[in-house]
């Protein structure tokens, strides 16, 4: 592998080797979900508790991926808050032989009203104007649906469309790398669906039954065959299909996850997709593989190094089931190794069943918000979400790097809350609950005190809650009045005892 890498690139030993169950456990105890993906399911399985709705894999209902063409028309920062009095347009649809279909626009037009929320957007939806509630999102009396309203709530705010906003600016910037690398080869796709079919999100990309990212714990279920995406790579089947062979995907994710300054249920991922041809890798005497996996890190240590100027990266190997050799980027960055992006080799099997036998490909997932609080120094991923003028003001398009400087001086509020668990306790569960209450104003929830009652056989958790507005000062009865929700739902919904 040495001998693929640049000049300044460090190479360290594989991840390959740990322990997975380990890793597991660590996901659920340090909140670290960069490695949703790479787990090998197969030596890990899922609890009856965490299991999807129903059995899978699912038959998908058909939806297709399409543009929303007048998106331009949203407001520059509609508010996070409101988009759950909105209504949008479920319209599954036929597809065309573009690939591209009105109905499924029209879908998109909707969730663009969505976005916009109480205020109504004209998104130039001509004649066609159905709806849906946000009932059909999210639905409290349907286990087969774990959508809450604070993530319905983002759906269609679409941040890395802003030109102003540090993910827009950032999604620019990766596209510029691109096009000065690549003159007019890389098609670029950004307003594709966030609601996904089961066989997109997994099946395609040939994610095993009983993978923990399908479990109904890591992932949201709008319907036992629908879920809102949690990577980008859920487009990469039906992109291939259209016959595109070099591809950005950007969008907004969705993952059921721990609570912190660098996890929040919504991000962004930018998906990319490069295939090679036997004239390709026949004229660069190497194999398919070879050729691909080359090509792939000298593209995106030229990325890194288009971002971040001079900077020490490593390559790190991994498990991902749609790649093979699979490999996480790092970058060294303000004394830390940061993980930016996964990537790899894509699986035959997805190019033989997408109409691309014959080729070989390299594909990339890389997290816009964790480049971006690097970049321009954001020190919580909430503030992503702001609509405050004093952190939108602060970015410009085409300014990358901008160093964000802070407003907020508003101390936090600690609440603790100690509980015996049931068998069926998960720590995401606990999260959504405080998420739900509280929504932002809930800076961590983390695990300070566990033990084991050996006598009862009974474990105890107690996590401390962090409370802070990065906006304004909460007052003692705002915080007593959400904890004590919190208490009540935990309580309620949990299954577990309080102490
Ligand atoms: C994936 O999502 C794969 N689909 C990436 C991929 C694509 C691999 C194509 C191979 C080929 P992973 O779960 O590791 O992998 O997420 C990819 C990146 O998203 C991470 O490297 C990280 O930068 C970002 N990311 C993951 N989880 C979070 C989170 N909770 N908050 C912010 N960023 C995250
Ligand atoms: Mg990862």
């Amino acid at each position: 592998m040495s001998a693929l890498l640049l000049p300044g690139v460090v190479v360290v030993g594989t991840r390959v080797g740990l322990p997975v169950l380990a890793m597991a456990t660590l996901r659920l105890s340090s909140s670290s979900s960069s490695s949703f993906f790479a787990y090998q399911q197969q030596k890990v399985g899922l609890t009856a508790a965490q299991r999807p709705p129903s059995s899978f894999p699912s038959p998908s209902p058909p939806l297709v991926v399409c543009s929303i063409p007048d998106r331009h028309h949203l407001p520059s920062s509609p508010s996070s808050g409101e988009a759950s009095s909105g209504r949008i347009s479920l319209g599954f649809c036929t597809r065309q032989s573009s690939g591209f279909c009105t109905r499924q626009q029209s879908w998109n037009r909707k969730l663009a009203v969505v976005a916009a929320a109480a205020s109504v957007v004209e998104v130039g939806g001509g004649g066609s104007s159905s709806t849906i509630s946000r009932e059909e999102v999210v639905r409290e009396d349907d286990p087969t649906n774990n959508v809450p309203d604070t993530v319905f709530g983002k759906i269609g705010l679409q941040l890395h469309n802003r030109e102003n906003h540090p993910l827009g600016i950032l999604k620019n910037a990766i596209y510029s790398y691109f096009d000065e690398t690549f003159p007019g080869v890389f098609h670029k796709v950004d307003n594709l669906l966030p609601i996904v079919s089961v066989k997109a999100n997994f099946d395609d990309v040939l994610t095993p039954p009983d993978h923990v990212s399908r479990s109904y714990n890591d992932t949201y279920y709008v319907s036992a065959d629908t879920v809102l995406r949690c990577h980008t790579s859920a487009h990469q089947a039906e992109l291939l299909r259209q016959g595109l062979t070099h591809f950005l995907v950007t969008g907004d994710v969705y993952r059921r996850d721990a609570i912190d300054a660098t996890h929040y249920p919504v991000f962004h991922q930018m998906e990319g997709l490069r295939l090679f041809t036997q004239q390709e890798w026949e004229a660069a005497g190497m194999d398919g593989t070879a050729l691909a996996a080359q090509e792939l890190k000298k593209t995106l240590e030229g990325l890194a190094r288009h971002l971040f100027g001079d900077v020490q990266m490593r390559w790190v190997d991994t498990y991902f089931p749609f790649t093979d050799p699979s490999y996480e980027l790092e970058i060294f960055f303000q004394g830390k190794w940061m993980e930016v992006l996964g990537c790899g080799v894509t699986q035959q099997q997805i190019l033989c069943n997408n109409g691309c036998a014959g080729t070989t490909a390299w594909a990339f997932g890389l997290g816009l918000e964790r480049l971006a609080m690097v970049l321009f120094d954001i020190p919580d991923i909430r503030l992503f979400w702001s609509n405050d003028s004093r952190f939108t003001s602060q970015f410009k398009s085409g300014q990358l790097g901008t160093k964000f400087k802070s407003f907020s001086k508003y101390p936090p509020c600690y609440k603790d809350i100690s509980f015996w668990i049931s068998e069926e306790f998960s720590e995401n569960n606990l999260c959504e609950i405080v998420r739900g209450i509280a929504g932002d104003l809930v800076e961590e929830v983390v695990l300070i005190d566990e033990f084991t009652n050996p006598k009862k056989g009974k474990t105890s958790h107690c996590y401390r809650i962090a409370y802070r507005s990065m906006e304004r000062s909460l007052t003692d009865e705002e915080i007593n009045a959400l904890q004590a929700e919190v208490r009540q739902q935990v309580e309620s919904k949990l299954k577990i005892t309080l102490r």
